[in-house]
């Protein structure tokens, strides 16, 4: 259960394979397109941090030179899965260990039939140093010909990002290309070492921004050729020569055997960690091993600059910006698995947190106000309009980036849960409090009293759903935004104890006087809360009057419910994009109990948009489902983001992995099913399992000790 498999290439569902197939280690991510490269295909590797300018949306991650490229002519013919003949193929990705292995027998046009093997893994014990390996049996005797390069010429769906700056053969068997980018000025070097060549002196060409190694062999009938290319990458953001660190990357690895056991292990200590079995549900198990597989490798080990998009690495989609997906969707993962990783990712927060100043001072308000979506310097890089739905040739306003108010607490939820799960007290103190403190400042700033009712609101802001925007007092906003100050005071409260000094130093920077802390509480306890005494949250001011919608009258369908309305109409339904007021109480589990999320469990489910709204959703109305203790409800929401990519549920999985429903299926596994708790003072499990499943077992790390949980159903009993 630890292999994704291809039995046939399909040119239909390329992009999708090509996102299911990419390969990675924490530093890059290259999609899963072949070696020697096919029309229509968007053949990408990107790099955590390497960022360009771009219009409409701001900046991205530029589509760094590629280090796949590699030609092979068997007798003179160039093999191509689309001439001769495809008499066996087998692509598959190895979870385990990152290994991408691909077996081709073609048969060329004129009837010469080979066997073709493909590797490649992107090492995770070295990040600067990637593994290719080609191997071609052919049954007759014959002359092999491989021609591999590196590519400059790469472009991000039309748009250029790189100059070429030089190029070089370093020695026989060595060259080297850097490109670097035209607005950002980042350098990028790629080195090639080709082994098993032995004596061999490969022709080099000089092509510009395509340096080229040729090799011809003579091959006798069933005699395997084998070809090892070894690529290094840096970039100036790692080293001021980057090319030394490319080059350093393949000296020191001696052989392709070698460098894939250091992987193999280093892939050992990742899922020693974070290892989830399932049994009794074989597609459940694969699924939850793919979604870990496609966090860990585009999560960033050695770099707290950069933070994971929404795509991760692994697609064009959302151009490498990072959402609240990240804290609220897949730093859990990584608090309770890899804690040194979730700490990277918070820490991008604290790197940032300048700019989030900057931009609630450009809004008018005080603190930290973060950007709704974050690339290289945290400034708001949501772009300002996207062509409209159903007519591209109208622009349609994206107001998230001023209105979806609710990422900065989402970043002090973040931290919250890391401190719990860690005890990282010293992180906390000289970092997230600031965060917590400044999210707090904002929020207060940002509220606004209403003299005859007593109350302070939130008005003109988006919450998770996003379907409606412009509403007032979104429940999940206010009652966040609550929960942040109320909880920087009392983290204040807890650092004032433990870390006298400190305290004194970041109350005077903050200016944080008794009177303006007295007034924080003042605001937190009177922010509206729109509970009705039956529990039930209405999720903004009005949205009970809105016109009711039974979603079944629209099945089937294949859009979603912003679609079929509209964007401007969407607004006058009691059609959900995703959980809202689930995904607080989600969030805020302990506050409430079972007849309060029950309430709205009942109001909510049937007005979400599940299949076609939010990726993010099924996840979090599976935990919620499990809480309510319907676990097959829980299980058809779970199996659904599960299956999110895998099967390419929403049509778009070629775009890129869906990170946020990635992480949200672990949540469901383990806080869903696994009713995983923890709090200050330990942890405890209240399962409940599918039927069918014959346990479930998960790892995670509570206070710095693995734990490893077991539960079977015979236990539950
Ligand atoms: O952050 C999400 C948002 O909530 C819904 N649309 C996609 C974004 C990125 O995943």
């Amino acid at each position: 259960m630890w292999i994704i498999t291809e039995k046939t290439f399909d040119p239909i569902s390329q992009h999708h394979k090509e996102t299911i197939f990419t390969i990675g280690n924490g530093y890059l991510s290259t999609r899963g397109t072949l070696e020697e490269g096919y029309p229509g295909e968007h053949r990408a590797t990107f790099v955590h941090g390497v960022f360009d300018d771009v219009p409409v949306v701001f900046t991205e991650l530029a589509n760094a030179p590629d280090w796949l490229l590699l030609t092979v002519l068997i007798n003179g013919e160039r093999f191509s899965l689309k001439s001769g003949k495809v008499l066996d193929y087998q692509r598959e990705l190895n979870l385990r260990t990152g290994l991408l292995t691909r077996h081709v027998c073609w048969q060329s046009p004129s009837g010469h039939i080979s066997t073709l093997k493909f590797e490649r893994f992107a090492s995770l014990h070295n990040q600067h140093l990637l593994a290719l390996r080609c191997q071609v049996t052919p049954e007759f005797n014959g002359e092999v010909e491989i021609r591999t390069a590196l590519n400059g010429n790469t472009d991000n769906e039309g748009f250029t990002h790189w100059d070429w700056v030089e190029q070089n053969r370093e020695n026989q068997d060595t060259l080297y290309l850097i490109n670097r980018t035209r607005k950002t000025g980042i350098k990028l070097a790629l080195a090639i070492r080709l082994l098993g060549i032995d004596s061999l002196q490969p022709d080099y060409w000089d092509v510009e921004n395509v340096p080229t190694f040729r090799q011809v062999f003579q091959a006798g009938c069933g005699e395997t050729v084998t070809i090892t290319k070894f690529v290094g990458i840096a970039t100036s953001r790692d080293a001021e020569v980057p090319q030394a660190l490319a080059i350093e990357a393949i000296t020191k690895s001696q052989n392709w055997d070698i460098a894939l056991k250091e992987n193999e292990q280093a892939w050992e200590q990742e899922w020693e960690r974070c290892e989830v079995s399932i049994e009794g549900d074989d597609e459940a198990q694969i699924a939850i091993r793919f979604n870990l597989f496609q966090l860990l490798i585009a999560a960033p080990r050695h770099d707290y600059r950069v933070n994971i998009g929404a795509k991760t690495l692994s697609g064009f989609g959302y151009r490498g910006h990072a959402f609240w997906d990240t804290e609220i969707f897949m730093l859990p993962v990584f608090t309770y698995t890899a804690p040194h990783i979730a700490r990277n990712l918070l820490d991008y927060r604290y790197l940032t947190l300048p700019a989030a100043r900057q931009k609630a001072h450009q809004a008018g308000y005080e603190g930290a106000f973060y950007a709704w979506e974050s690339a290289a310097t945290g400034e708001e890089v949501t772009p300002t309009w996207v062509p409209d739905f159903h007519d591209r040739k109208k622009l349609t306003r994206v107001w998230t980036g001023d209105l979806a108010i609710h990422i900065s607490a989402d970043i002090a939820y973040g931290i919250w849960q890391y401190w719990l799960a860690t005890g990282d007290d010293n992180w906390l103190a000289e970092r997230g409090i600031e965060i917590m403190l400044e999210t707090a400042k904002f929020y207060v700033s940002r509220a606004e009293w209403q003299a005859d009712k007593d109350i302070y609101t939130y008005c003109d802001v988006i919450g998770p759903d996003e379907y409606h925007d412009h509403v007032n007092n979104n429940t999940y906003t206010n009652r966040l935004a609550q929960w942040n100050i109320l909880t920087a005071l009392q983290i204040l409260d807890w650092l004032r104890e433990k870390y006298p000094q400190k305290t004194t130093k970041l109350t005077q920077q903050l200016n944080l006087t008794p009177e303006l802390l007295a007034n924080w509480r003042k605001v937190a306890e009177k922010i509206l809360l729109n509970k009705h005494p039956n529990g039930l949250f209405e999720q903004f001011d009005g949205f009970f009057a809105l016109k009711d919608v039974n979603l079944a009258d629209y099945e089937p369908r294949s859009k979603s419910m912003h679609e079929i309305f509209g964007i401007e109409a969407a607004n006058h339904y009691q059609a959900i994009k995703q959980p809202d007021v689930l995904m607080l109480q989600y969030l805020l589990r302990e506050e409430y109990n079972d007849q309060e999320i029950r309430v709205n469990y009942d109001y909510y489910t049937p007005r979400t948009d599940h299949s076609y709204g939010s990726s993010l959703g099924p996840s979090i109305q599976s935990v919620v489902a499990s809480m309510m203790g319907e676990v097959d409800v829980a299980y058809e929401h779970f199996i659904l983001a599960a299956r999110a990519d895998l099967r390419d549920i929403r049509g778009n999985a070629g775009d890129g992995i869906h990170a946020a429903s990635a992480g949200g299926t672990w949540q469901a596994l383990v806080f869903g099913f696994g009713g995983l708790k923890v709090g200050s003072h330990g942890w405890s499990t209240h399962a409940r399992l599918p039927q069918h499943w014959k346990s479930l077992s998960f790892r995670f790390f509570y206070r710095g000790q693995l734990q490893k949980v077991v539960i079977k159903p015979e236990d539950l009993r």
